[in-house]
């Protein structure tokens, strides 16, 4: 069984948005085209109680993207983002979210950040998802979203660390881009085992 995981697709995460992706919104229409060809579609949301100890706010003298050592390692400071019930939280009002079957949240921990779908930022305290996957038999995974640099890579290396089958949809995917992330970001993602594809490949008729 294969399923469609879409990552952190939410208005903060989009242009205007605290934490914009560029061009972030550029995805939705290819995510909600291969949302329909797949029987399985599962979702991310960034879901952050207020004063999280990600946001450059809850630090004084820190600003944005700068980063601090935290007890499970080193961390970028955010913007203010995804704070738990805002617009910037919902998903993309242009997302297509009615067939998704699962929606994991995020990043609830005050103290402590999570990128991927699988696991938080200690790589230790898990969401639930690769359990929720086996006891479904769902062994294969094709990742789309937001962002290509963060939280889809993290998700994409859990996924193949738990023994996931990894497709990466490349053009269902967009950065943030800090200092070469996102090309490094691929880099890592293809060196782990994940897979390269694109939506013209998935959805040929
Ligand atoms: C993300 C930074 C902070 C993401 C979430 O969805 O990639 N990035 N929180
Ligand atoms: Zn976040």
């Amino acid at each position: 069984m294969k399923a469609l995981l879409i990552v952190d697709v939410q208005n903060d995460f989009c242009p205007g948005g605290a934490l914009e992706v560029p061009a972030g919104d550029e995805i939705i229409p290819t995510i909600n085209a291969l949302s329909q060809s797949f029987d399985v579609v599962l979702q991310t949301q960034d879901w952050h109680p207020a004063a999280h100890s990600s946001f450059a706010s809850s630090h004084e003298g820190r600003e944005p993207f700068e980063t601090i050592a935290m007890p499970y390692g080193e961390q970028v400071l955010w913007p203010d983002h995804c704070v738990q019930g805002s617009t910037g939280a919902a998903f993309h009002p242009e997302l297509e979210t009615n067939r998704s079957q699962l929606i994991i949240r995020k990043g609830f921990r005050r103290d402590i950040d999570s990128y991927s779908a699988f696991y938080e930022n200690d790589n230790a305290t898990s969401t639930g998802l690769a359990g929720y996957l086996r006891e479904r038999n769902i062994s294969t995974l094709y990742v789309s979203g937001l962002a290509t640099d963060f939280c889809v890579k993290w998700s994409v290396l859990d996924g193949l660390q738990e023994d996931f089958n990894v497709f990466v949809v490349e053009d269902a995917v967009k950065g943030i881009d800090l200092d070469g992330s996102v090309e490094q970001a691929w880099q890592e993602m293809l060196d782990a085992g994940a897979q390269k594809t694109s939506s013209d490949i998935l959805l040929q008729p």
